[in-house]
């Protein structure tokens, strides 16, 4: 992936140094040393102690696939990991599994037009009411499970530590330990590489054969385990006793000089100067319904292993190092904060109290760069997508099971990936929302004997597509058109048509199938979604807002497609429903944006979903530069529920703020987040831990500094008044578009684009209308066409354009 605008930092300058030295005790000199106190913060975690508690303390380093949390315990250091597909549940499970389906030919169809029926007559119905009729028991869900945990015992006298400092350095996904006991200096390095599919540590002293530890590896009690070890390996290997899932795991370890023994379930390393090991793990899920089974688990194990032969330690960390750095290095940003020797439960203890203003800025930086940092690690090609957790558990019953719940999370999980320039991570998600077309087809023809394919509010890794029984949750059809936005989302970040006629194409249109067949005419002829449920809120009805809204962007996004890959037949029938679909924008009584066809809002409610503003964000058909009535009504609604919420919710209101163009109140929410649902590690806080909130916000940041959903780009189209400076680079603008921005004074300074297709580009910039000086790098001066508040130009496919609107010096 080319990276046209690159925006040297200091960042990058530091973390290249210390690479640099990739030995042991070269390794521990520069960052160890007076000399490297003095530098500037870089982008990082710190601690100065072990975790204690793995949710809130742990620092996440992941591929993707594999997941693993450093607690760097002084004596007793448990890595514990995770892989993506080691689930519970599914089609062999013992406790049985229907997809969440009835059998076909069932009556649901039946009751579902009953329930439709009593809505046209009644108008509302409890939740209860709707699931005692709708709702179904389910078994053989699953949940996601931990894998298992290396166990480093060592044997320090913790009395005699000193300059304990854990740490994750988000510019190279690596995290450290250090402290010294006398006069020796410990290290422990830890990172998951994505190119060669293994966590690896080492572990380092500045003395010869200070390296003392007994190693080993456990598991969970819920399934059967068969350990064996070498004076190199150690493999665990097992089925769930659910599902009987096969699971294979070797850890491979290479010490310098000393010696090992071999103890029952364990390896004792003595003396030696330096231990580094390998892990892999995998299991023999397949994704592919109905069976979900593949290649078995240790041979998988095996090959993956027998990859890693030959490869140094300093080969697997330079690996893994080009290969991250690549992706997160596209975007930097600076809002001058301040290079801080805080650690981070510090840093986050003093926001908005004893922080300055640039150690404030120094977090929200942070903050934004993390979640750019646990996507990459949560979500690469290869494996499933990232889940309620991103890749990273330690339970047997993980919340909600860690699962993917389609009524707002997995959606948030991935509205950063596009405009934060990382598209790879996007292939997981694309992947297995393929894999539920299949499974959801059957539910479209089981529960609504429809055409296309759906599913409700959540599902896992065994294509569950069906129902849950629980009232005021589970009835979420519009699960698949809202996926399906994604799928058009990315084309229109990248203008790939190949993507969009093979990839997205198909699976709209198949969404649309479903909904073009269950649509309800009614008396005056508009098309409604009967019954309808806005998540988690009020009755049943016909028409909630976010129904209305989810379908009517899927069908408008559809027939955009069908005309771009020449399909005039559909686009014609869509867009004949299309212009009697209730759009689900309605104003009510206080002047809010209604969440139902009746106006029934709550003044008081707080509920946390708000969602009546889809069409504000993730949508966009309504926005105050295009509807400002009904921008007027989505901000009347959003003040009345408040700026307090789950973990989530918060990050929501972000991008809404940053849609309503309010950079302040987007500003202040985000500081609500941070205050109040982040735990020490930055972890989003729902509570309990969900890594939504993160990706949230980090899209909400982005939204904040760049838009460009409604055809323009628009610059700066929230900017807080806490950020009066700063610079923003590698940025994606939807057109396959890279912008740079920098600020003064609340001012945009210069602006730079590159677009990958020549193309008209239009440019939103209130402070740009006096703009003459577009230049290319050569300095030539490009033409510009006045716009109302901006202007456009026509760009040729890979050349970089400079605006500079003010002289001011930059920097
Ligand atoms: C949705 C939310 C909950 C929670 C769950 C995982 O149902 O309403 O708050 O985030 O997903």
């Amino acid at each position: 992936m080319s990276q046209a605008i690159q925006t040297s930092s200091w960042q990058h300058k530091i973390s290249g140094l210390i690479i640099s030295y990739v030995s042991c005790v070269l390794l521990i000199y520069v960052t160890s040393s007076a000399w490297a106190d003095t530098l500037p913060m870089p982008l990082a975690l710190s601690f100065t102690q072990p975790a204690l508690d793995w949710e809130s303390e742990s620092l996440p380093i992941g591929n993707g696939a594999l997941g693993a949390n450093v607690m760097g315990g002084i004596n007793e250091d448990i890595l514990q990991f995770a892989e993506k597909t080691l689930w519970t549940g599914g089609p062999q499970s013992k406790q049985g599994y229907d997809f969440g389906l009835p059998p076909a030919g069932s009556d649901y169809p039946q009751k579902l037009k009953s329930i439709q029926n009593q809505l046209s007559e009644q108008n509302q119905l409890t939740p209860e009411e709707v699931a005692k009729v709708l709702g179904r028991d389910y078994q053989g869900y699953g949940s996601y499970q931990s894998f298992a945990s290396v166990k480093m015992n060592f044997f320090h006298n913790e009395k005699a530590i000193r300059n304990y400092q854990r740490s994750l350095q988000l510019n190279s996904a690596v995290a450290r330990v250090t402290f010294t006991e006398n006069d020796v200096v410990y290290k422990r390095e830890y990172f998951v590489s994505y190119p060669d599919q293994a966590i690896v540590t080492r572990i380092c002293a500045s003395q010869k054969g200070k390296i003392h530890l007994n190693l080993s590896m456990v598991t969970a009690p819920n399934r059967s385990v068969n350990y064996s070890q070498s004076d190199q390996q150690i493999t665990l290997q097992g089925v769930l006793n659910d599902n009987g899932l096969q699971y294979a795991s070797i850890l491979s370890f290479h010490h310098k000089n000393g010696k090992t023994i071999q103890h029952k379930n364990s390896v004792e390393i003595i003396g030696a100067d330096e231990l580094w090991y390998t892990v892999v793990a995998t299991t023999n899920y397949r994704q592919q319904y109905p069976n979900y089974r593949g290649t078995d688990a240790l041979s998988k194990a095996q090959q993956s292993q027998e990859k890693l032969l030959g490869l140094t330690y300093e080969n697997l960390l330079t690996n893994h190092e080009n290969d991250y750095r690549e992706l997160f290095s596209r975007v930097t940003l600076d809002l001058k904060q301040q290079a801080t020797t805080l650690s981070t439960p510090a840093l986050l203890a003093g926001y908005q109290s004893s922080n300055t203003a640039e150690q404030d800025r120094a977090l929200e930086v942070l903050y934004f760069q993390y979640g750019r940092y646990l996507l990459i690690s949560s979500s690469r090609a290869g494996s499933l997508p990232a889940n309620l957790q991103g890749v990273w558990n330690q339970y047997e019953h993980a919340p909600w099971s860690a699962d993917y719940h389609v009524n707002i999370n997995l959606q948030m999980n991935y509205w950063l990936a596009d405009v934060t320039n990382l598209p790879e991570t996007l292939p997981p998600l694309f992947d297995f929302i393929d894999s539920l077309v299949e499974p959801g087809a059957q539910t479209a023809l089981r529960l609504f004997d429809a055409p296309g394919w759906t599913l409700l509010l959540n599902t896992n890794i065994w294509g569950f597509t069906g129902l849950i029984a629980w009232p005021t949750a589970f009835w979420q059809p519009e699960g698949a058109a809202w996926m399906a936005q994604h799928y058009f989302e990315h084309y229109r970040f990248t203008l790939d048509q190949d993507f969009l006629t093979q990839r997205a194409y198909p699976v709209m249109l198949g969404a649309s199938e479903f909904w073009l067949s269950t649509l309800q005419k009614d008396q005056q002829g508009n098309w409604l979604i009967s019954p309808s449920y806005s998540p988690e809120h009020g009755n049943f009805t016909a028409g909630a807002a976010m129904s209305q809204q989810i379908i009517y962007d899927l069908l408008t996004n559809t027939s955009e497609a069908a005309g771009i890959v020449g399909d005039a037949e559909n686009q014609k029938r869509i867009s004949k429903v299309l212009a009697n679909l209730a759009p689900g924008l309605l104003i009510g009584s206080w002047g809010q944006l209604q969440e139902w066809r009746q106006d029934l809002d709550d003044k008081s409610s707080e509920h946390r979903h708000v969602s009546q503003l889809y069409a504000l964000h993730p949508g966009n058909q309504l926005s105050p530069l295009t509807t400002p009535e009904l921008a007027q009504a989505a901000l009347t609604t959003l003040n009345s529920r408040g700026d307090g919420g789950t973990g989530w919710s918060k990050a929501w209101k972000i991008n809404f703020w940053a849609r309503l163009l309010d950079g302040d109140r987007a500003h202040k929410v985000l500081s609500e987040q941070l205050l109040h649902s982040t735990l020490k590690n930055l972890w989003d806080n729902h509570p309990p831990y969900q890594i939504d909130g993160n990706f949230g916000a980090t899209a909400g940041i982005a939204e904040m500094l760049l838009q460009s959903h409604l055809g323009e780009i628009h610059l700066l189209p929230a900017l807080p008044s806490a950020w009066p400076n700063g610079q923003i680079s590698g940025l994606k603008a939807r057109g396959g578009i890279t912008v740079e921005l920098a600020w003064l004074n609340g001012k945009l300074q210069h602006a730079m684009f590159n677009s990958q297709h020549s193309q008209i580009i239009n440019i939103r910039c209130t402070d740009c209308t006096d703009v003459s000086q577009l230049r290319d790098k050569q300095g030539n001066l490009i033409t510009m066409q006045k716009r109302p508040d901006g202007f456009n130009f026509i760009a040729k496919s890979g050349v970089n354009y400079r605006l500079l609107v003010s002289s001011e010096p930059l920097n």
